[in-house]
This record gives structure tokens, C-alpha cells and sequence, in this order.
């Protein structure tokens, strides 16, 4: 497949100003009439063709200002429409198409899912729809006239305001206009039509607006809509008071639906969701789904200005939106949540998913030189390394400037298609500062290392910090990144006042390859605190003993870094046993004596923070710090013993924090952070006792089970009993079965964590429930909930020595490449590690990604994935 370079980028030749549409949706022949009003692009050449995108589309009719083209005028094919001399000045080319949605199972352009016509545009959707200038440069108001039987579809949505709905005469069908008067590159575009329940209410903005807020979901479910559309609303007043945003239509709908490709999708002022992002209810949904669906919702309605009203000039811009989305959302989600508490998250979540994509073969800078298939950049490192630039950017400028800045970026950019440069650019204007060297972080791929030691000179009271900064694969003279490292020190009894004049509000910028900051006065070696909060997404290397480590645990003030050293003691612990193979834990007993402690005084203060002290390092956490010759058998049996280690000293403990937790008889359900955060221990704590008295822990998972009031304990029950191997685990995985066999998203939990189990008959176990009726090839989520947590969640079958892990995931990519190439590629990159494993496994997920790679008739998508994983 061709590649794609953002130094080749040029502006389109032409323009496209209006956008006019008639959709007539029909299950299988929708018909699009698109009115385009063209000129050519002042900035473009002169003279040009013009070449009009489309993917797998049949042109049915075309006039130029009204008048049919001769066949030498033009030409069409499935993939293009390309006219050979078009008009010198403004002219209007109508096209009209028709289209499948029923056939359509790629779920990008127009769709059915159970029955609900949708749209998906980015990043490339709207060319299977019409012929377009289908490239996010190209900004243009559109208005939508949506047509369908009023049986099959009675609501109808589009983007913008509606302005008129009707009957058509003589038919059953009816129709309903809508126009939105922002202009918007096509990828925003969508439309929905189906049978479909609502909620809604009015907000008011902060510049007197009244909004319509709708929620749309399958009818019946409309009860479970209501936490969705409450944090719409609560999106809409937090952007109002921490960015200054409000909101800029009439309406703002959320539609579910149950087959898409990814989370949910920021189309203007009609975002469509994944139904699993919308639905919620205590009794369906998890406390993690209702904070994800907070999280969700509030990303895609901020969307609304770092994405639509400034959006991205190129693709190779994605993490413009993308990261600042991001770190928009991140923001939002700790002032509704505990700060501390989601920072944790963002940082696992962090080195769960980016940092081995950092260290592998697909690794690409935040900002992409290349790209063949777009749809395979929408990554952990666009993503979550994008939303860590823009937090270090606040840190470098402070609170106060980063908002002037944002404002300012906000509102010189506002209707355009812009850069990362653009958006630099107001910083650098508004703070006076060369934030060139800064930018290297979007161009520049893998996680940093940064080496750091510690001299505490006792005669002239000094402590000094060497800091050395290296990229691995980046070579000795690579450029050094400019790094904001948040400190502080830490004497034996608490912090000390450590001051430096390099060090401002706690943080000294790191900006050569070495630097060392000396602090006076320092009466006894103190401990460093560095990188408070995470301040950088960079792995510190840095030899401080475990007594040192736990000094911090007890007495640092940034919660990130307590809970930071008790993982980085944990760490330590299992490197060491997954590399020995020994059976002895060398510091298990000071860390367990230490968590004993913190629970004594903290668990009860600080539920949700205390679960978080219990869980240990991920196994694909200890994968990625080892990095090579990886053994996913030893790391797993060395966290067993951790945990069996802790357990056994912590577990009286745990049962009895457990019961002074509990909900209070008949106290009501709250999804908020506070009960979540209970709720969260209660089921950390179950988990470890389980695992240090198996019989114990089996008979209080199933009455959690027999007796939960919600499904966060539910499920938790279940799956601390699904590490229990027995009859009693697989007659509740029946019952629950049995029970929600109606629930599809239910299901989906039952069948990740049979996915997750980490036994020899795991595999058996998922060619049984691909024959289940929960289960679905053509529904994404039901794949990824099966086969996409195996691959994830699952190191040790994934990663089977006899290769049976490997095949079960290659051939379910390939099956699934025929109809859904998204999603095929997104599973394959599951072995995107392939090269840091042991030398057994390597050559057996090699022989997987070959298999693959030779395989006829690939997808871009997928084509684009094993080639790059195997280069
Ligand atoms: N912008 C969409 C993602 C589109 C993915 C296209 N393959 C959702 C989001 O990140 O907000
Ligand atoms: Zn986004």
C-alpha cells in the first residue's frame, strides 16, 4: 500500500463550501443525492482535476451546474471520481450514489446495527458514502435531508439544528432536515435513523443558550440512559468553568448503538456512542463502566472545541484533538473523581498500553511521519502519550498561562484545520517562551530513560541529584527532550524544605542529555520524591533500596509517588524472582509489613486509594520493565507467590477492613467515587483472601454472588471464583449465564473473564463459548470482550509455549479480516511484543505473524499491522 507523508502534504486544489444532502435509507439500496458547491482553492494549483474520494462506491448519476456530464468528462471507478477539466470558478457538481448499509460490515460509512441506520465517517467513512474531498482540510456547511419508511425508522438525526420534518406524500415514509451551520471537515458528518428511545432535558449555557439534550438507546432501555445524559450535562458546565467552552447548537444527542468499532464518536452536535459507553444501571453496570461512560461522554462533548470547532489540517495532526481530548477528559473525570486515585489509572493504563507500544515495532513518534492505513494510528501513544505532552506543557508554563494559552489557540484557530504547530504557537505567544525544543516530544518515538543517582555529602550537609537522559534505539547524539521532573526530598521523619533556585513550584526542568541540582542545608541523607505525579511518561531508573522506597510510602505528600514506591518495591521483587526462578521473595515481608501498616491507618480513609496499594504490578507491567528473553510462565508464577505472600500476612486484615466497609443496610446506590471506592477495596481484599485460603475465599465470592445489589460486587464475586478451579466455579459461570442471557453487554464481562483465566484449558474453554449464543463474529464487542481480553489479559495462554495462544488470535484475525478489517488489525497488534520474548515463544508468534502476512487477500489495515510488526 502507497505511504503517506505529512512533508508531502499540500492544500486541496479545490474547495468545497456547502455541502447539500438527501439520504433516502433503504436496507439495502440507500440512495445519497450530495449537492456540492466547489471552487478552486486559491492555495491549490490552478487548472487542477478534480479527484473526488470514494470507496466502494457506485455513481448512479452526475450533473455539473445542473447539467448532465458527457462520459469523456469524467471518470468513475469504485475508489474515485475524477473530473478531467473542471469549471475555472465556483460550480456545483451533483452526485448521487447508492449504497448497502445491510451489507456494509466494515462499520465505516452508512450502516445498520440491529436495525439502526448510523453513520461512522473518521477517519476515512464519508467516501463510502459519496464522492468527497474526504481529507479534514476541507470545511464546509452542510445541510441533511434524511429520508425513511417512519415504520423502520421513525426517529431521524443528523447533524446541527433541526429545521423541518414531514410526511412524503403518497408514501410511508417521512423525512426530517437538519442543518448545521459550523463548517466541518466530513469526517464529523453523521446521521441516524431507527426505532430508538429517548431521555433528554434542557441546559442552559453560561451565554444563555437553551439546549435540547437527548440521549438515544433501544427502546426499553431508556432507564439506563439517564447517568449518560446526567454527565452530559455535567461535561457541558466543567467546560464552561475550567476552559471557558460553551456549547454552540440548539440540540446535543447521544445515540447508542450496539455494532461499533470503537468507543464513540464526536460527530457534531450528534455523537454516537458504543452502547456500552451509555448504559448503565446499578444493576447491569460495573462502577468501571460508569466511570468509563463518564469519561466518555465528557470526551466526545469536548470534542466539540478541541476536535470540531479547531480541528486537525492532516491526519499526521490526530493527537491535536486526540491528546488534548484526552487530557481534557482526564482533568474532568479527577475534579467529578479522586485526583490522586485517576491519576493512578491514567499512569497504568499508561504503561499497560503505551509503553510497550513504545519499545516495539510499531512505535511511532505522537505526531506520525507516515502512515498507509490512518485508521491503524488511533494509539495509545496518539492518545495517552498526547494527553502526558499537554500535561507537561501546563507544568512547564503553570496553571495560569496554560489557560491564557488554551484560550488563545481557542480562539485564533477557531473554524480552521490546524496544526501542532498552531497550537504550540499560542503558548509561545502567550507565555513569551521557545517552546521549539519542547515540541521534539511529538516527533520523537520511545519512552525515555532517565537515570538518576543520589550523593548526600554528610560534611557540607549537601544532597546532590546526577540526572542522565537517554531514548533506547535513539543513538548516543540523539537530541536531548526537554523533561519536567517534580521533586522533592524526604528525610526520615517527612519531607524536608529542600529549595534550589532551579527548582520552581517543586519542579526543575531537565532540558540537556546530564544535569545535577545540589540542595544546601540537608541535615541526614534524605530520600528523593522525583516525578511527582508522573510529571514526565518516562521510566526512571534510579537504585533506591527498599527501606528507601517504603521511607517515601510513609511519609511523601504526593500520593502518586506512596503509591508509586510500594509498585516499584513489587517490581523489584518479581524482576528478581521471574529471573531466578528462585522460590524465595526477598522483601516480600517488609512490604507486606509496610501495606499492613498503610491499611491500618489509611484504608478506611481512603478506600479507593488503599485498592490500588493492593494491586501489584500486571504481569505485562513486569514484561515491559524485563524487556527481553521474557518468560510470561515465570512472571505469572512469581506474582502468584507475591501475592499468595502478601495474602497470607495481610488476609485477617483485609476480612475485617472488609466487613467495616460494607454498605450500610439499605443505604441507596451511588455510582460516585466515594461508594466506588468501597465497593473497590471490598473486592481487592476478597480477591487476596481468596487467594490465601482458596476454600474460604470460594464460599464468600458465591454468597457476594447469591446476594449482590450491584453488578460491580456481582461480577467481582464471579471473578475471584473464576481463579478457583472446581465445580462450584463453573455451575455460577451457568447460573450467570443463565441469568443475563438477555444482557448482551452483561455478557460480555461473563465471557472476558473466562478469557482471562489463566489455565492450560483456557483455550478449550473459548472455542466452546465461540459456539455459545452470547457470542457474535460480527459484533465487536463481543470479539474483543473473547478473544481481544485473551490476547491482552491473558499472558500465559496468549503465550503458550506450544503456540496454540498464538494461532487461536491469528486465525481469528483473519476470519475477521474479510468483514471488519478495524477491528482484525486492532487484535493483531497483540503481538506487538513478539521480539522481547524468550527464544521459544518468539519463534512460535513469528511463525503466527508470518502466517498472517503471507495470507492472501489482506486488508490494508491488517497488511499494514503485520508488516510493520515483522519488519
Ligand atoms: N475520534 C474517534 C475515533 C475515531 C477512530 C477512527 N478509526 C473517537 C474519539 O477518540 O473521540
Ligand atoms: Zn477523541
Amino acid at each position: 500500500p502507497p505511504t503517506i507523508r505529512l512533508q508531502d502534504y499540500r492544500p486541496s486544489d479545490h474547495l468545497i463550501d456547502r455541502v447539500d444532502l438527501d439520504i433516502r435509507l433503504d436496507p439495502h439500496a440507500s440512495r445519497i443525492t450530495a449537492v456540492l458547491a466547489l471552487r478552486p482553492n486559491p492555495a491549490g494549483t490552478p487548472g487542477a482535476q478534480l479527484v473526488l474520494d470514494g470507496d466502494e462506491l457506485g455513481l448512479v448519476g452526475l450533473a455539473l451546474d445542473g447539467k448532465a456530464l458527457p462520459a469523456e468528462a469524467y471518470a468513475a471507478t469504485p475508489a474515485g471520481l475524477t473530473l478531467h477539466a473542471p469549471p475555472q470558478g465556483p460550480f456545483t457538481l451533483t452526485v448521487e450514489t447508492v449504497v448497502d448499509p445491510t451489507a456494509n460490515t466494515k462499520l465505516m460509512g452508512l450502516y445498520r446495527s440491529s436495525g439502526v441506520y448510523c453513520t461512522q465517517c473518521e477517519a476515512d467513512g464519508f467516501r463510502r458514502i459519496t464522492y468527497f474531498l474526504d481529507r479534514p482540510d476541507i470545511l464546509s456547511v452542510y445541510t441533511t435531508r434524511i429520508e425513511a419508511a417512519r415504520e423502520e425508522a421513525p426517529v431521524l438525526l443528523g447533524n446541527g439544528n433541526p429545521v423541518e420534518t414531514g410526511d412524503v406524500p403518497g408514501t410511508d415514509r417521512h423525512y426530517a432536515i437538519w442543518q448545521d451551520p459550523h463548517p466541518k471537515p466530513a469526517y464529523l458528518f453523521a446521521i441516524v435513523g431507527g426505532r430508538l428511545g429517548h431521555v433528554g432535558r434542557s441546559f442552559v449555557t453560561s451565554e444563555g443558550r437553551e439546549v435540547a439534550l437527548g440521549v438515544y438507546v433501544e427502546p426499553g432501555k431508556e432507564a439506563r440512559a439517564d447517568y449518560a445524559l446526567d454527565a452530559v450535562a455535567r461535561s457541558m458546565t466543567w467546560d464552561e468553568e475550567v476552559f471557558g467552552r460553551a456549547y454552540d447548537l440548539d440540540v446535543f444527542n447521544v445515540v447508542a448503538v450496539s455494532d461499533f468499532n470503537m468507543g464513540a464518536m464526536e460527530n457534531k452536535g450528534l455523537n454516537i456512542f458504543n452502547d456500552k459507553y451509555v448504559l448503565a444501571s446499578p444493576e447491569t453496570a460495573t462502577d468501571a463502566d460508569y466511570a468509563n461512560i463518564e469519561a466518555i461522554i465528557a470526551h466526545e462533548y469536548f470534542h466539540n472545541w478541541s476536535g470540531n470547532r479547531v480541528t486537525c489540517r492532516d491526519w499526521f495532526q490526530l493527537c491535536l484533538k486526540e491528546g488534548l481530548t484526552v487530557f481534557r477528559d482526564q482533568e474532568f473525570s479527577s475534579d467529578m473523581r479522586s485526583r490522586a486515585v485517576h491519576r493512578i489509572g491514567e499512569v497504568r493504563t499508561l504503561r499497560a498500553r503505551q509503553f510497550p507500544e513504545d519499545a516495539g515495532p510499531l512505535a511511532h513518534p505522537v505526531r506520525p511521519k507516515h502512515y498507509a492505513e490512518i485508521n491503524n494510528f488511533y494509539t495509545a501513544t496518539v492518545y495517552e502519550k498526547g494527553a502526558e505532552i499537554v500535561r507537561m506543557l501546563k507544568t512547564l508554563i503553570g496553571e495560569a498561562a496554560f489557560r491564557n494559552g488554551m484560550d488563545r489557540y481557542f480562539s485564533e484557530n477557531d473554524g480552521t484545520a490546524a496544526t501542532v504547530e498552531d497550537f504550540l504557537a499560542a503558548f509561545a505567544t502567550e507565555t513569551g517562551r521557545d517552546l521549539a525544543h519542547f515540541a521534539q516530544w511529538y516527533e520523537r518515538p520511545s519512552t525515555p530513560r532517565i537515570a538518576v543517582s543520589g550523593h548526600y555529602d554528610a560534611t557540607a550537609k549537601t544532597y546532590r541529584l546526577d540526572f542522565r537522559q537517554t531514548r533506547p534505539g535513539a543513538g548516543a547524539d540523539a537530541p536531548p527532550l526537554v523533561i519536567p521532573v517534580a521533586l522533592g526530598l524526604i528525610g526520615p521523619d517527612g519531607p524536608l524544605t529542600a529549595t534550589n533556585a532551579r527548582v520552581r513550584d517543586g519542579v526543575f526542568v531537565l532540558e540537556s542529555a546530564e544535569d545535577s541540582l545540589t540542595f544546601e542545608n540537608i541535615a541526614a541523607q534524605p530520600v528523593p520524591s522525583l516525578f511527582r505525579d508522573f510529571s514526565a511518561p518516562v521510566r526512571v531508573e534510579m537504585a533506591l533500596s527498599d527501606a528507601e522506597q517504603l521511607t517515601l510510602l510513609r511519609h511523601d505528600t504526593d500520593a502518586f509517588n506512596r503509591w508509586e514506591s510500594a509498585q516499584r518495591v513489587a517490581l523489584r521483587i518479581l524482576i528478581e524472582a521471574a529471573r531466578s526462578g528462585s522460590e524465595t521473595l526477598d522483601g516480600s515481608e517488609g512490604l507486606a509489613a509496610a501495606l499492613a501498616a498503610f491499611l491500618d491507618g489509611e484504608a478506611l480513609r481512603d478506600p479507593a486509594f488503599a485498592a490500588l496499594m493492593l494491586a501489584l504490578p500486571s504481569e505485562g507491567e513486569v514484561a515491559s520493565e524485563i524487556g527481553a528473553n521474557i518468560d510470561p510462565d515465570a512472571i505469572f508464577s512469581a506474582r502468584r507467590r507475591l501475592r499468595q505472600a502478601l495474602a497470607a500476612r495481610l488476609r485477617d486484615q483485609l476480612a475485617v477492613l472488609r466487613e467495616q466497609l460494607a454498605d450500610p443496610a439499605g443505604a441507596a446506590f451511588s455510582p460516585a467515587a466515594a461508594a466506588a471506592g468501597r465497593r473497590a477495596f471490598r473486592n481487592a481484599a476478597l480477591d487476596l483472601i481468596a487467594v490465601a485460603d482458596p476454600e474460604r475465599g470460594a464460599a464468600l465470592a458465591r454468597e457476594q454472588i447469591a446476594t449482590a445489589a450491584t453488578m460491580t460486587d456481582r461480577l467481582a464475586g464471579l471473578a475471584t471464583l473464576a481463579q478457583i478451579p472446581g465445580e462450584a466455579r463453573e455451575a455460577e459461570l451457568a447460573a450467570f449465564a443463565e441469568l443475563y442471557a438477555d444482557e448482551p453487554l452483561i455478557l460480555d464481562k461473563w465471557l472476558a473473564i473466562q478469557a482471562a483465566i489463566a489455565e492450560d484449558d483456557t483455550i478449550a474453554r473459548i472455542g466452546r463459548l465461540q459456539r455459545h449464543p452470547a457470542f457474535s463474529m460480527t459484533n465487536p464487542n463481543r470479539v474483543r470482550s473473547l478473544v481481544g481480553v485473551f490476547s491482552l489479559a491473558n499472558p500465559t495462554q496468549f503465550n503458550r509455549v506450544d503456540g496454540a495462544g498464538y494461532a487461536l488470535v491469528a486465525d481469528t484475525v483473519l476470519a475477521l479480516d474479510k468483514r471488519n478489517p478495524q477491528i482484525a488489525a486492532r487484535l493483531l497488534t497483540a503481538f506487538g511484543s513478539w521480539r522481547q520474548l524468550e527464544p521459544v515463544r518468539r519463534a512460535a508468534a513469528e511463525a503466527a505473524l508470518r502466517g498472517i502476512a503471507s495470507a492472501g487477500g489482506l486488508s490494508r489495515d491488517v497488511a499494514d499491522i503485520a508488516g510493520r510488526s515483522l519488519a
